[in-house]
C-alpha cells in the first residue's frame, strides 16, 4: 500500500560489514606497521561491529608519503579530470546510500531517519557541489590560476562520521589537494566504507589516505613535515592544542570546535513551528551536534505556554533502536559521551536547576540518555556555559530584543544561533548583532553545501561549506600581468 502504516525495522541485512578492516593507505587496505587493531561497537546494543587497524606514527609516515606521491599527478589534472572522480564518488554514494545510512547508524548510535533523510543525501550533495567547482577554480576569487595547498591532514569527530568526512574531503580533491583523514575511534566504519568507493570510482591510488585510529595518530598526522593543511573537527580542548602545535611551521589550519547556540523564541513567533524547531535544534542526534540549540532563550510573557507545549510534545518522542523508522531519539554515541552528559546534567542540578524529562524507558544495553528539559537556569550556571554534546535543553528567559542578544552573546561560543519570530525587520536587526557563524530564523539545525560554516570565538577559525570552504584549501596567485 502507499501507507506505511507499521514500518519494519531498517535491515540490518542490507550492509555487510566484514569482521576486519586495515588502514587505507595508496589505494590498498593494509594492517598497521606495529599490528594493533580496536573494536567498534554499535552503541545502540554494544555490540561489536568489527576490530579494526589501529594507525601509528608510522602509518601516518607512509600514508603521508603517499599522498606526497599522489599530489603531483592530482594536482596536475585539468580541472574537469578531477570534476570526473567527484561525481563518480557522488553517485556511487547515492547508489549505496541505504546501505551506508544503515552502516552509520549501526556504528554511531543515530536514527536510521537522520541517516537515511539528512547524512547520506548531504554527503553525496557536497561531493556534487565541490565536484562542480574542479574546473571552475579561477571563479574562487583567488586569481587566474589558484593552487592547491598540497597534503591535507584531516581529523574528524564521531557525531556525523560520514559528512565530517564529505566536508573535508571534497572541497580538498577539487581544489586538487590529496589527503590523509584520520576517522574518530568510535566510528571509523563509514571512512573505510568510502575507501572502497574511491577504490570503486577509479580514484588514483594515495589521492585519499584513511587512518583509523586514537588521538596519537592524529597529533602524529597533524604533526608530521610533510602536510601543508590542517583541518580538524573536534573539541576545543584539542583545538587548542593543535593550534599550538601548528604555530610556527607554517601550515594551514581551519578549526571547527565546540557551541552553545541560543535558540531565541520572541513573542509573536509561530509557537508551533517554534516548537518543532527548538526540538530539531537540540534533539537532533541525542544534542551531539556542535551547532546544537542548547539553550532556548525565552520571551518571558510566553515562557509557560511554549514549556507547556514544548513538553507535550517531548512526551511523543520516541527512543530506542537506531534502526526502526519510527525512532526520534537514538543512542550515545560512546559510554565515555553518556559519562560526560551524565556528569554535566548531575551539576546542572547540583547548582539549582530544575531536571525534567518525560516518561521513557531506556533499553537495557546500550547507551542512552532521555531527553532533559532544564529550567530555572541562569547564565551562570555550568549547563548554561559548558557544550553538554547531548539531549538537554537549557530554558533561560529574556524581557527585551537588547537582553536576548547579550545573553546569546554571553557565551565563550559563536557558532550558531536561530531567531523565532513573525517581524521580519527584529529577524535583520538581531541577526546582525549576533557573534555566531550561522544564524537561522524561523528554522534551525538546515545545512547546505552552498552555504559557509564556522564560528566566532572558542568555536574555532576558517569555514567549510561553500566557496570559502574551497578557498581554505587553495593557495592565491597574484593578478593576471603581476606575476
Ligand atoms: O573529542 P576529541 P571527543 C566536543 C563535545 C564532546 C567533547 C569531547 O563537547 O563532548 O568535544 O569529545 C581526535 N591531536 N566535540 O573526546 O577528542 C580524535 O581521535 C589530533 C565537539 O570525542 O576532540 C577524534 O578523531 N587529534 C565536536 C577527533 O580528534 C586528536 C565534535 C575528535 O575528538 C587529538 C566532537 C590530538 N591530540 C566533540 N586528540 C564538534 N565541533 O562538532 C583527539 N583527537
Amino acid at each position: 500500500s502507499v501507507f506505511e502504516y507499521a514500518p519494519a525495522p531498517e535491515s540490518r541485512a542490507i550492509v555487510d560489514i566484514a569482521p576486519s578492516y586495515g588502514l587505507f593507505i595508496d589505494g590498498e587496505f593494509a594492517d598497521a606497521a606495529d599490528g594493533k587493531v580496536f573494536k567498534t561497537v554499535s552503541p545502540s546494543s554494544e555490540e561489536v561491529l568489527s576490530e579494526v587497524a589501529r594507525a601509528g606514527s608510522e602509518d601516518v609516515d607512509r600514508a603521508v608519503k603517499a599522498a606526497r606521491r599522489a599530489f603531483e599527478k592530482w594536482s596536475a589534472l585539468p580541472g574537469g579530470e578531477r570534476a570526473k572522480y567527484l561525481f563518480r564518488i557522488a553517485r556511487i554514494i547515492q547508489e549505496r546510500s541505504r546501505e551506508l545510512a544503515v552502516l552509520e547508524t549501526l556504528d554511531n548510535g543515530k536514527p536510521i531517519r537522520e541517516t537515511r533523510d539528512a547524512d547520506l543525501p548531504l554527503v553525496a550533495a557536497h561531493f556534487f557541489y565541490y565536484a562542480g567547482w574542479a574546473d571552475k577554480l579561477e571563479h574562487a576569487g583567488l586569481g587566474p590560476n589558484p593552487r592547491p595547498l598540497g597534503v591535507a591532514g584531516q581529523v574528524i569527530p564521531w557525531n556525523f562520521p560520514l559528512l565530517m568526512l564529505a566536508w573535508k574531503i571534497a572541497p580538498a580533491l577539487a581544489a586538487g589537494n590529496t589527503v590523509v583523514l584520520k576517522p574518530a575511534e568510535t566510528t571509523p566504519l563509514s571512512a573505510l566504507f568510502f575507501a572502497d568507493i574511491c577504490r570503486q570510482a577509479g580514484l588514483p591510488r594515495g589521492v585519499v589516505n584513511i587512518l583509523p585510529g586514537y588521538g596519537d595518530a592524529g597529533a602524529a598526522l597533524v604533526e608530521h613535515p610533510g602536510i601543508d593543511k590542517v583541518a580538524f573537527t573536534g573539541s576545543t580542548a584539542v583545538g587548542k592544542a593543535i593550534a599550538r602545535q601548528v604555530a610556527g611551521t607554517g601550515k594551514k589550519v581551519t578549526l571547527e570546535l565546540g557551541g552553545k547556540g541560543a535558540n531565541i523564541v520572541f513573542d509573536d513567533a509561530p509557537l508551533d513551528q517554534a516548537v518543532e524547531g527548538i526540538i530539531g535544534g537540540i534533539f537532533f542526534n541525542q544534542g551531539q551536534v556542535c551547532c546544537a540549540g542548547s539553550r532556548l532563550l525565552v520571551q518571558e510573557s510566553i515562557q509557560d505556554e511554549l514549556l507547556d507545549s514544548l513538553k507535550r510534545r517531548l512526551s511523543t518522542l520516541r527512543l530506542g533502536d537506531p534502526l526502526d523508522k519510527n525512532t526520534d531519539i537514538g543512542a550515545i554515541n560512546s559510554e565515555e559521551q553518556l559519562a560526560r552528559i551524565t556528569s554535566l546534567v548531575e551539576k546542572g542540578e547540583a547548582e539549582g536547576a530544575e531536571r525534567w524529562s518525560p516518561a521513557c524507558a531506556l533499553p537495557s544495553s546500550g547507551y542512552w540518555f532521555a531527553p532533559t528539559l532544564f529550567t530555572n537556569v541562569t547564565q551562570a550556571h555550568t549547563i548554561a556555559r559548558d557544550e553538554i554534546f547531548g539531549p538537554v535543553l537549557s530554558v533561560l528567559t529574556f524581557r527585551t530584543p537588547d537582553e536576548a542578544v547579550a545573553k546569546a552573546n554571553n557565551s565563550q561560543y559563536g557558532l550558531s544561533a536561530g531567531i523565532w519570530t513573525e517581524k521580519g525587520s527584529r529577524i535583520l536587526a538581531v541577526a546582525n548583532r549576533l557573534r555566531a557563524g550561522v544564524v537561522w530564523a524561523n528554522t534551525f539545525n538546515k545545512f547546505d553545501p552552498t552555504s559557509p560554516f564556522g564560528g566566532y570565538k572558542e568555536s574555532g577559525y576558517g569555514r567549510e561549506g561553500g566557496r570559502h570552504g574551497l578557498e581554505a584549501y587553495l593557495a592565491p596567485t597574484s593578478p593576471e600581468g603581476a606575476r
